[in-house]
């Protein structure tokens, strides 16, 4: 048999910033694998000490291309990064392919920088789940700042930002050209926004139409962040800095203004919940087919409405819970 380090062993070289073995921690998350429970939570203990920046907008909006140019501002500043990329239509994780899209090849080989690209496929209600686990094992390894990407399409990708201090949502020229685009929830979850591709003529226009929607729905007051609108180029490798420096007043407005509490109390939320839906789901699909389908006939046939099956469900399913976890 080949013997395998435990994953309380690895937590512990986690805690000195191993990045080989948050690799492998991350892994085992991913794969659901019971044993990895105990040292998670343990490791708990020492996260909330980085600060976890959400970067989301449509595909194709630069969100990977911008990360690759943070990450470099963020480095030439003396911080070390983590990078969480949830991508939708990977079916691989372990970085590869965030790293070949977007050219990552010289940061790769830095130790202040850990790039882990997540599957989206095959999950069931638990997407959350396993990123925002990738992000403790981040905390934890010692990282001064934790990036997540997500495409913004999805209530999933929304509850990722929900569990971010800041959120960065990366609009490229023309979103006003399509209105729905900003209606479909990017606007207001925004702590910062960038019109990327600031490089392309039509930027301009982005930039105003943006920061006009932003002046319409300011409200007054003393400490209040005002969102800002940052444009940015790769082609011109401008704007990252500007960027870096608004999720720093960002960060010491948190603080200063006293939201960071209420923002934690919701990233808490947000974890209990999704861990809560994922246990619920799991029983729901793998245990208790036999008497879901029973349920799940009664409902069609109108024998039982939804609530009182679901309630019996979950009154079944407690007992069950109460022995696994
Ligand atoms: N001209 C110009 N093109 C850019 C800029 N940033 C990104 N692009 C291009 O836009 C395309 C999409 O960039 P990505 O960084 O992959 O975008 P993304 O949001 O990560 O895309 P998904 O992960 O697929 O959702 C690529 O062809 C980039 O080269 C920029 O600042 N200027
Ligand atoms: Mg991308």
């Amino acid at each position: 048999m080949i013997s395998r380090t435990s994953s309380m062993k690895l937590a512990e070289r986690v805690r000195e910033g191993h990045l080989r073995a948050i690799a492998r921690l991350i892994t085992r998350v991913e794969s659901r694998d019971p044993e990895v429970r105990q040292a998670m939570a343990e490791l708990y203990k020492s996260t909330g000490r980085a600060h976890v920046v959400g970067i989301t907008g449509v595909p194709g909006a630069g969100k990977s291309t911008l990360v690759a140019e943070l990450v470099q501002e963020y480095r030439a500043s003396g911080r070390t990064v983590g990078i969480v990329a949830i991508d939708p239509s990977s079916p691989f994780s372990g970085g590869a392919i965030l790293g070949d899209r977007i050219r990552m090849g010289e940061l790769v080989s830095d130790p202040g920088v850990f790039i882990r690209s997540m599957s989206t496929r095959g999950t069931l209600g638990g997407l959350a789940r396993p990123a925002l686990e990738a992000v403790d094992l981040l905390d934890a390894g010692g990282f001064d700042v934790v990036l997540i990407e997500t495409v913004g399409v999805g209530q999933d990708e929304v509850d990722i930002v929900r569990a971010a201090h800041t959120t960065v949502v990366v609009n490229a020229p023309g979103l006003g050209d399509d209105v729905q685009a900003i209606k479909a929830g990017v606007l207001e979850i925004a702590d910062i926004h960038v019109v990327s591709k600031a490089d392309r003529p039509d930027s301009n226009k982005t930039i105003q139409e943006l920061k006009v929607m932003l002046a319409m729905s300011l409200e007054p007051g003393k400490d209040i962040w005002r969102v800002p609108v940052v444009p940015t180029s790769s082609e011109k490798h401008s704007g990252f800095g500007e960027l870096m420096s608004a999720i720093d007043r960002h960060a010491v407005h948190l603080e200063h203004s006293g939201e960071i509490t209420e923002r934690r109390r919701q990233i808490a939320l947000t974890r209990v919940v999704k861990v809560a839906e994922e246990i619920v789901r799991d029983n729901f699909v793998r245990d208790s087919r036999s008497q879901t389908e029973e349920l799940l006939k009664m409902v069609t046939q109108r024998e039982m409405d939804p609530h009182g099956a679901a309630v019996t469900l979950l009154k079944a399913m407690k007992e069950k819970i109460h022995e696994a976890h």
